[in-house]
Order: C-alpha cells, then structure tokens, then sequence
C-alpha cells in the first residue's frame, strides 16, 4: 500500500531519466508514491520555484534533485523548502559528474542537500523512503523486508560460491 507521503524526484533534464528513474523503481519496490518532473535550475528557475513551493501542499514529504554539471538544481530546490533534500549528482559532460557531485554535496552552512553518490539515484531512493519511514509504520516494514530480501540474496551466492569451491 503507498505511504501517505510522497516523494517528488526532479531532474534537469530528460538526458538525466535513465539514471533518475532508479529512485522512482526503489520507491515502487518500497510501496512509496513518487512522481518524474523535469525542472531546471538554471532553465526554468521560475518554475522550480513555483513547483517546490506548492509540493508540501500537495503531500510530498521529501524531494529528490538529480542534475548534470554545475547545475545545482537539489541545492536551487533545497533553497525554496524545509522539507529534505536527496541530491543526486548526474555524470554528464566531461567530468563525468564529478563536478555536480561537488556542487550538490559542497552546500554551504545552512541550506542542507544529503548527496548521494554520482549517479546514485538507487540509494536516493532508499533514503528517501527512510526518511518517511520515521513517520510511517508502512514504509518502515517495507524498509525491513526489503533489507532481509538483500541479505537473503547474499547468503544464497555464499551457498553457490561455496558450492562451486
Ligand atoms: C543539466 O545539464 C541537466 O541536469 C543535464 O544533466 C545536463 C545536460 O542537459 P541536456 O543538454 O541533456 O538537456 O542541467
């Protein structure tokens, strides 16, 4: 069943999808509601406001921000609202997003973005769903199970390697 709460994954571009997309599979996996919006820091500024300040109304409970280059589109979204931010920093361009990884997790004191790692949009997910875990029982059992499905996967290639020695 989905949680009460939902989660708003933005990114800059559609050339970000195919990463950006993980966060919304996780989600799915966990039972949390989310919702793909392209937004751009430095393309639609006024539109990223406009959608970032309308969300808690709406029942999003956290974003998640994935952009390219120097971007800084989760730090642009950080800046409109308290609800938390995951960033996700999107290897596009020639530095293969070491650059957006520097300017989605260096945020300076006050305006928090919680960076994930270049191209991380799984784990994006996943904290997100923890952070409305604290709030949501659902989502909390959700959380456990699947935790107990990945270890699981992991003693069943122990049992096969193990078999194969
Ligand atoms: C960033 O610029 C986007 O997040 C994307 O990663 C990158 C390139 O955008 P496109 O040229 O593919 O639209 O703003």
């Amino acid at each position: 069943m989905a949680s009460a709460k939902t989660v708003l994954i933005l990114m800059g571009s559609d050339s970000d999808l195919p990463v950006m997309r993980e966060a919304k599979a996780v989600l799915s996996e966990l039972g949390v509601q989310s919702e793909l919006r392209v937004l751009s820091a430095h393309r639609t500024p006024d539109q990223v406001r406009e959608v970032v300040r309308g969300a808690e109304g709406a029942g999003v409970g956290v974003f998640i921000a994935g952009a390219g280059g120097a971007a800084h589109l989760a730090g642009a979204v950080a800046a409109q609202t308290h609800l938390p931010v995951v960033g996700v920093p999107v290897a596009n361009g020639p530095l293969q997003g070491f650059d957006a990884l520097l300017s989605t997790v260096q945020m300076p004191p006050g305006i928090p973005v919680a960076t994930v790692a270049i191209g991380g949009a799984r784990n994006a997910g996943i904290l997100a769903a923890q952070i409305l875990s604290i709030g949501d029982g659902q989502v909390r059992e959700a959380l456990r199970a699947f935790r107990a499905r990945m270890a699981a996967a992991v003693e069943e290639k122990d049992r096969k390697v193990r078999g194969d020695g």
